[in-house]
């Protein structure tokens, strides 16, 4: 029950491929650029004009394109560069540009428990893998199928992976519906082992997860949430 069979993943990846086609057709008509829609657009403006230095670094790339017309989006370029693009050093770097499928381990660690990263953003039909590092986890979405209040977009499909007690095991869930979630992990949630999902290029002001979190959570996961929420509204460019 926790493993993915090949076959279903192997339509996930499909899937993923189409709604990367997508999105590059839309971006092209000018808005943000993000993930590997941006490589591309890298590429092709670096032929163009890239006549004398070929090295020049993404980062330089963005500020031609985008100086002059987005001056907040090119301040959000440098940080990302400065820090480099943090999927992996446990949740504290910068959360970076939507992706097809990103991945989260859940892990045992000195007495702590953690999702890491602990903020991941996928596009709208991006898959995220959860795996179980060490300890026993689980990851379940904030959402009334699950008895617990919705932090997770109106609309959005529910998930649960049961106890994962194997080290390996994996759960993967695919994120149909653009917002955020927040999810937890069953016997460590009071201990504030909670993790976001962010999809897509959401509206922050429209969002149940960004709202104040209930006081039902107890104090660990609400302040917990808080703090993802910080980092939510930091990367989604939200400041008041
Ligand atoms: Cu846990």
């Amino acid at each position: 029950m926790t493993t993915t069979n090949p076959t279903r993943r192997r339509m996930l990846q499909v899937v993923a491929g189409t709604a990367v086609a997508g999105l590059a057709g839309c971006s092209s008509t000018g808005g943000q650029t993000g993930g590997s829609t941006a490589t591309e657009h890298d590429d092709a403006s670096s032929e163009q004009h890239d006549e004398g230095t070929e090295h020049h670094s993404e980062a330089t790339e963005h500020h031609e394109e985008e100086t002059g017309h987005h001056e907040e989006e090119t301040e959000h370029h440098e940080e990302e560069t400065e820090s480099g693009h943090g999927h992996e050093d446990g949740g504290h770097g910068e959360i970076g540009d939507p992706t097809d499928h990103a991945e989260v381990a859940m892990k045992t660690e000195d007495g702590e428990y953690h999702f890491a990263p602990h903020v991941v953003r996928v596009n709208v039909g991006g898959t995220v893998t959860f795996h179980n590092e060490s300890g026993s986890h689980a990851t379940a979405a904030y959402h009334p199928d699950n008895d617990k209040p919705q932090l997770v977009p109106d609309g959005a499909a529910a998930w649960d992976s049961g106890l994962l007690t194997e080290q390996g095991a994996t759960f993967e869930h695919t994120f149909e519906t653009e917002g955020i979630y927040h999810y937890y992990c069953k016997p460590h949630e009071t201990l504030g082992m909670i993790g976001t999902v962010i999809v897509g290029e959401p509206d922050a002001h429209d969002q149940p997860a960004l709202e104040e979190p209930p006081a039902e959570l107890g104090d660990e996961p609400r302040h917990k949430i808080e703090q993802l929420n910080e980092r939510v509204n930091e990367a989604l460019g939200h400041t008041h």
